[in-house]
């Protein structure tokens, strides 16, 4: 089977990063080795664009950061880790595993921040052209949901202290664009997390069966 590159999606504390060590798990137990699979998340995933994350996430900034400035932060971000990273990681072989990735910009800067969905689109098609996730899990959860979890995690990042509107039109962006594309598996993350991994396993061997 051909090496691919899979992405989970989601809002803070949906569980992505619990749901990318379940996938490595199973990827290994359906053959294929740790040293083939990569993991790597966005924004971040290279020097460089680990410290354009510091930029993003950082809640003590000395100026505003603007929305604009944000969105083309991420993107410089996203370039770094696309060609550094991820293309010669796929290039040679590996499986690619990333939390977060493209979804993420429409669904925060578009949705959240209400920015341009053109302009938005017309940086993806620069940054990525017509590179695409060959599967994308999307873990839902509500913002209540999403809030109550970030309390109990407590010491919030710059987005993370966004309001309940905010993570509301986050989420349906992420609701809207998954209606959009037959490669985005929806699972409901409000369940349990063994109720959530359960879903996750379904899905994904389904999906490996028929690569
Ligand atoms: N961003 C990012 C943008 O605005 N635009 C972009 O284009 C991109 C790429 C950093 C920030 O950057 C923004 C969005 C973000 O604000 P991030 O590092 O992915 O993004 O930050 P978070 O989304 O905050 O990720 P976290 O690592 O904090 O959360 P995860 O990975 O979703 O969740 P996980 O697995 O670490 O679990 C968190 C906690 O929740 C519990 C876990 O046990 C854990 O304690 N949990 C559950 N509890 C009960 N039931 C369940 N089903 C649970 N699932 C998880």
């Amino acid at each position: 089977m051909k090496n691919k590159f899979i992405v989970v999606e989601g809002l803070e504390n949906a569980g992505k990063t619990t749901a990318c060590n379940i996938i490595i798990d199973i990827l290994n137990k359906y053959g294929i080795k740790r040293e083939k699979i990569l993991l790597t998340r966005e924004p971040g995933g290279t020097p460089i664009a680990e410290s354009l994350r510091t930029i993003i996430t950082n809640q003590k900034q000395q100026e505003h950061i603007t929305k604009i400035t944000e969105l083309l932060v991420i993107y410089a971000a996203r370039a770094q880790l696309l060609d550094n990273v991820i293309k010669p990681a796929l290039k040679c072989g590996k499986w690619v595993i990333s939390d977060r990735h493209n979804l993420s910009s429409h669904a925060y800067q578009g949705g959240g921040r209400q920015l341009n969905s053109d302009l938005i689109d017309e940086l993806s098609y620069i940054v990525l052209g017509d590179f695409y996730p060959d599967i994308t899990f999307y873990l839902d959860i509500t913002p209540d949901i999403c809030l109550q979890r970030l309390k109990i995690q407590g010491n919030l990042d710059r987005i993370e202290q966004e309001s309940l509107d905010f993570f509301e039109r986050t989420r349906n962006f992420y609701l809207k664009k998954i209606q959009q594309n037959d490669n985005i598996i929806f699972i409901d993350a409000t369940q349990s997390l063994d109720r959530v991994v359960q879903n996750l396993k379904k899905y994904l061997l389904n999906w490996l069966k028929n690569q």
